[in-house]
């Protein structure tokens, strides 16, 4: 097709000026967020499966094999067993959901048990799915109180939710402990590893969070946060692949036969980008990038301490919470200033993600006017 190129560049000139108006990763002024500027190889491979349908793979048998490779990959890294199997979602929020729906065929009941810190999708899940969820307490270290789970346990739980890596403060929960009683108690134990999936693995000495665990029933993770790739994809683990019979369906207009998830189209793109990064990072590039965020965060913790702010709790991965009076104020004078950082207004404390684009010398940069604004607003 021949293009009329002042066409293309007056459509790209609108483009630029909406860009524009965003925030980037690359001035490193993101500090709240959970993405990052994907891997540079990523563009590249995306932008070649832009036409590639993953929801009709008889058409693109090539593209389905990569994103059964990728799959593979990935599963290593949690253990995953032979019976098991993984299917591509959208992110962590479709991770939850997929997950949550097989739960619910798989056992009768309509209460959840989730610890507190859980991620808002499970308000959508319960919502969607009628399901009635039961919060349980943090401990003084904000993970989920284990000694009160089973006072909840009753014949109607079908299901139970443990965060490894958690949305506020990336704290993980007890999961060798969930994994127990969910196992004694023949519940549902789902792993939400959407942010922490990329990091614990690559953490010395980390405690099992995965399929090491018999009681473990499904995991899922996100490329799009410290997998280092493109939005939207995560992948969802079961551990047994008979369980996707539970949500498939007879579809008619494609090349399968039957398609379990909740998507129909899908792009290859971001499966391709996906592919790419793990192909040219390796486990230990991703071991790389992990040890260099958490040095990151180390660092982070002592300048915050240095101006006389204190964290909420040791970090366990490279997220910080800055305990604050009124965390609302200075996240408004930080973003007129350009820097925007996560609130955790529930928590008083701001949230630091310190993602591969924030560096030590974005922190020294950040250090000093956070220093300012909290003078300003009387915080120190
Ligand atoms: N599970 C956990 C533990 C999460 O932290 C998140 C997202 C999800 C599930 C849902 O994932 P999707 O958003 O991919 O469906 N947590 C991020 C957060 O709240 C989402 C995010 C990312 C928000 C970047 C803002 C942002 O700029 O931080």
């Amino acid at each position: 097709m021949v293009l009329d190129r002042d066409k293309v560049s007056e459509v790209f000139k609108q483009l630029e000026r909406y860009k524009s108006k965003d925030y980037s990763f690359s001035n490193g002024r993101i500090l709240g967020s959970m993405c990052t500027e994907p891997h540079p190889i990523a563009r590249g491979a995306y932008l070649k499966f832009l036409d590639v349908n993953l929801g009709d793979p008889g058409l693109f048998p090539g593209s389905k094999e990569m994103e059964m490779k990728l799959i593979e990959f990935t599963g290593k890294l949690f253990h995953i067993p032979k019976t098991a199997t993984g299917l591509s979602v959208s992110g962590g929020t479709e991770g939850n959901i997929t997950a949550i729906w097989i739960a619910k065929k798989l056992i009768n009941g309509r209460e959840m048990i989730i610890p507190k810190h859980v991620h808002f999708s499970f308000q959508k899940i319960a919502s969607l799915m009628d399901i009635k969820l039961i919060p349980v307490d943090l401990t003084s270290d904000y993970t989920i109180d284990i000694n009160s789970i089973r006072k909840h346990i009753n014949s109607n739980t079908f299901a139970v939710v443990g965060v490894a890596g958690s949305t506020d403060l990336g704290v993980i929960d007890p999961i060798s402990e969930l994994s127990e009683i969910c196992l004694e108690e023949h519940i549902f134990l789902h792993i939400d590893a959407a942010f922490g999936g990329f990091v614990i693995p690559f953490l010395e000495n980390h405690l099992p969070f995965d399929f090491s665990l018999p009681g473990v029933s499904s995991l899922s993770v996100d490329f799009h946060k410290m997998g280092y790739s493109a939005i939207p994809l995560g992948i969802l683990f079961l551990r047994d692949k008979n369980w996707l019979d539970e949500i498939s369906v007879e579809s008619t207009c494609i090349s399968i036969k039957r398609q379990a998830g909740l998507l129909g189209t899908r792009s290859a793109g971001p499966i391709a980008a996906a592919y790419a990064v793990t192909q040219y990072l390796g486990y230990d590039g991703y071991r790389k990038i992990v040890e260099k965020c958490m040095e990151t965060t180390r660092y982070a913790e002592e300048k915050i301490q240095s101006i006389g702010l204190s964290i909420i709790r040791k970090p366990i991965l490279n997220i910080l919470g800055v305990k604050l009076r009124n965390p609302s104020k200075v996240i408004e004078v930080l973003s007129r200033k350009g820097w925007k950082v996560g609130d955790m207004s529930h928590l008083s404390c701001i949230r630091i993600v310190v993602m591969p684009h924030v560096t030590k010398k974005v922190i020294d940069e950040f250090i000093p006017v956070l220093e300012e604004v909290c003078l300003e607003v009387g915080e120190i």
